[in-house]
């Protein structure tokens, strides 16, 4: 009983105090200082074998795009298959980002300058994207052009359009689940959908002027443990 009180006295002076009580820690990002450049002229692909970039920075060509908003860009990196990408750092030409086909994993990657989007699934599987950071992309971060499961964990993302958005017109179903991120600056919000089969959710994170959590006709769309800064 005395254990009871004193634990609910510390949760109603933590929330007095602006606390997260279950906001353990805040999201960290991608941790790699830049070993060296790469200058890339077609895109990387890492089908069969993961591919660890050594916290190397990769700069896309012109060729490539110009990491406009043009919808006909390359990608600097296409991942297959359930295969790895880690420890890579995109340089100043964000071209069309990283796309993944058949699931795969994306873990410690930094976008320096998100091109006219940051990662694009492309067909079905399941995607894990981890310890990353991007910024000052036109419009989306995330792009969902077929039915997948997304888990993300740990990330910083400032200045999008939005964090995430199923292709539009696009009825499929997908489940998103973001957790332990830092989240500034969305000019329209974080999750969008015309499907109304899609499940978002969003756990542990801080937010700080980015529009609306749930834009949409989502199945279910929700968030917990957020702190708005
Ligand atoms: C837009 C466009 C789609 C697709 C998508 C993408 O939503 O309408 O056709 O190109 O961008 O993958 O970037
Ligand atoms: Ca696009
Ligand atoms: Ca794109």
């Amino acid at each position: 009983m005395l254990k009871q009180k004193v634990f609910l006295s510390f949760c109603l002076v933590s929330a007095s105090l602006g606390l997260d009580l279950f906001t353990a820690s805040a999201a960290s990002g991608s941790w790699c200082n830049s070993t060296g450049n790469v200058n890339i002229y077609s895109t990387v692909l890492v089908s069969s074998q993961d591919y660890d970039g050594g916290c190397r920075t990769f700069h896309p060509s012109t060729s490539m795009g110009d990491g406009s908003q043009d919808e006909n860009q390359d990608p600097a990196f296409r991942v297959e298959n359930g295969a790895t990408l880690k420890n890579v750092i995109i340089g100043y030409n964000g071209v069309d980002g990283i796309h993944v086909y058949n699931g795969g994993t994306l873990d410690n990657i930094h976008w320096t300058n998100v091109g006219e989007d940051a990662v694009t699934i492309k067909s079905s599987g399941n995607v894990y994207v981890r310890n990353f950071e991007g910024y000052n992309g036109s419009d989306k971060f995330f792009q969902i052009n077929a039915p997948s499961n997304l888990y993300v964990d740990n990330c910083i993302v400032h200045n999008m359009g939005k964090f995430l958005r199923q292709s539009g017109g696009t009825y499929f179903q997908i489940n998103v689940s973001v957790n332990n991120c830092q989240i500034a600056n969305m000019g329209e919000g974080i999750f969008r959908t015309d499907s109304y089969s899609s499940t978002a959710k969003i756990t542990n994170s801080q937010l700080h002027n980015a529009g609306s959590i749930c834009i949409g006709n989502w199945a279910s769309c929700w968030w917990s443990g957020i702190t708005w800064y």
